[in-house]
């Protein structure tokens, strides 16, 4: 019997005790549009590596972060849990304590559990420490009791301080005589800032972003010290990169997870000169063509080290794209034809598709053959999904939104999930090809990223696959799907889960 028909014979369950467990590697960027990727259409950026994955695997057309911003996002993917649930998820201030309780059963714990060896490389946003957090100790708790063996961290955002790297318990490179100090409320003594010194900045802030001058770029919160420690924004890609790369070789032998996540392409977008120019979108395009770098490095290494066949390489983005997220960048005047949601209305921030409908590949050359699949899966269902494919039992309270889809995910089954729901400033359910957004009394636009958000006081009813661009709202006509609707949202928000 060879290994794939004693797989079949296992269902998809636990794997074989011949097979050797699959890696797993998430590449997760930041703020990356539907649109923004070749592979999905993009033709004003070239993104082959990803492409390759593509190519290679499934590409998926109705995936969802569970939010339309970072934080959220990310704690839905880690705990399986809608962050709409939690007050205290939205996106955080760099100095915020850790959202996601340790001892909790998050992804990075279930795999630990299942043997694998785990770690996260790059953008964190979910924060860190208890409260009151002093970067110049030990920083704790973070991914490391959550279930991640290393960390190597972007501690919140490129675009909020500490700018530094922190590595497991650490500020990386800090000298002790020359202490950090953050600080969220005030400016801290007469450090220049964005707002009083523009002479001092190569990159300006078109909204927000005026405080602390790290790099020459203004950012959001004030801090001082940490000078030798300071990230430089051109080799961020290549200090990540590095690490992800080191952290595959380092763990060849034994099953792992990796949890790449990017800080491409979030502003500010101060892409390394090896790629200015390489689009004529300016530095948003060259960001992708980076962050398109990075990936192949990845790829390129997993080949090196024979590990390709046996490893799952998924590549995501953690809400929909933003053009202008407060920098003068010149994402807006030289976007030209490029449409970074693709067909979706919205972006980043907005209860329309373009708020969480984002790229999603999945390569696995030993299992999954290559397709394009609409199945409705939800970041959220990495957890119940990887779950089963690792063999571990979920407990009946871990992870409450999180779905086990598993065959939709290695290309078995087309269909998903029956229902999502979406989260931006309002709530969106989702089942079939239909869409309701519930009635919010929020911003028509958000005036400052030029980003339709969806907001309207009465509940929206799109046809998501006839409408792709949700133009025509159409509740008026559909009054009994609209009220069915609702009363499903409303079950899953009261009964606080709904797997
Ligand atoms: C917003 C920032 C934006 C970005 C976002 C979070 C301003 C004016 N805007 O508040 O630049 O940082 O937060 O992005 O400060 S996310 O991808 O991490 O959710
Ligand atoms: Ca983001």
């Amino acid at each position: 019997m060879n290994r794939r028909t004693f797989l079949g014979m296992c269902g998809a369950g636990l794997l074989a005790a011949e097979a050797k467990k699959p890696n797993l590697v998430l590449i997760y960027a930041d703020d990356i549009g539907y649109g923004d990727l070749s592979c999905y259409g993009a033709t004003a950026v070239k993104t082959p590596n990803l492409d390759r994955i593509a190519k290679q695997g499934l590409r998926f057309t109705d995936a969802h972060s569970s939010s339309a911003t970072c934080t959220p996002s990310r704690y839905s993917m880690i705990t399986g849990e809608y962050a709409w649930r939690r007050k205290g998820t939205g996106v955080l201030p760099g100095d915020a304590r850790m959202i996601i309780e340790p001892g909790r059963f998050t992804l990075p714990a279930m795999l630990k559990k299942a043997g694998y060896t785990t770690g996260v490389v790059g953008k964190w946003h979910l924060g860190l420490g208890s409260g009151n957090i002093d970067w110049n100790g030990e920083i704790k708790p973070g991914p490391l009791e959550i279930g991640f063996d290393s960390a190597f961290l972007v501690p919140a955002t490129g675009d909020r301080v500490p700018c530094v790297y922190v590595e497991d318990h650490r500020v990386v490179g800090l000298d002790p005589a020359d202490p950090i100090r953050v600080d969220y409320t005030k400016p801290i003594g007469n450090e220049p800032t964005g707002k009083k010194n523009p002479e001092l900045l190569k990159v300006h802030p078109s909204h927000g972003h005026d405080m602390a001058i790290v790099n020459g770029v203004s950012r959001i919160g004030y801090m001082t010290g940490g000078t030798k420690a300071l990230w430089v924004d051109e080799d961020m890609a290549d200090v990540l990169t590095g690490k992800a790369v080191t952290f595959l070789e380092k763990n060849r032998a034994n099953p792992f997870f990796l949890f790449f996540s990017t800080h491409d392409i979030h502003v500010p977008r101060v892409p390394n000169r090896r790629f200015a120019g390489k689009t004529t979108m300016g530095p948003r395009g060259d960001a992708i063509a980076e962050l398109d770098w990075s990936v192949g490095e990845v790829l390129k290494k997993l080949d090196a080290l024979g590990l390709a066949k046996n490893t799952i390489v998924m590549f995501s983005s953690d809400n929909g794209p933003v053009v202008d997220d407060g920098y003068k960048d010149d994402a807006v005047e030289k976007l030209g034809g490029h449409k970074p949601a693709g067909p979706h209305r919205g972006g980043k921030y907005s209860n329309f598709e373009g708020g969480t409908r984002v790229p999603l590949l999945l390569r696995w050359p030993e299992r999954v053959k290559p397709a394009v699949s609409g199945a409705l899966v939800g970041q959220q269902d990495f957890l119940a999904s990887f779950a089963r494919l690792a063999g571990v039992p979920l407990p009946g309270d871990a992870g409450p939104d999180s779905m086990d889809v598993l065959d939709a995910l290695l290309g078995k089954d087309r269909k998903g999930r029956g229902h999502i729901v979406e989260h931006a400033r309002a709530l969106s359910y989702r089942e079939g090809d239909w869409k309701m957004i519930e009635p919010s009394n929020g911003p028509k636009l958000n005036a400052a990223t030029n980003t339709e958000l969806g907001n309207a006081p009465g509940a929206q009813l799109y046809n998501v696959a006839t409408d792709r661009g949700e133009t025509q709202d159409v509740a008026a006509a559909n009054g009994e799907r609209v009220r069915a609707f609702q009363e499903a949202l409303n079950k899953i928000r009261t009964s606080g889960r709904s797997r």
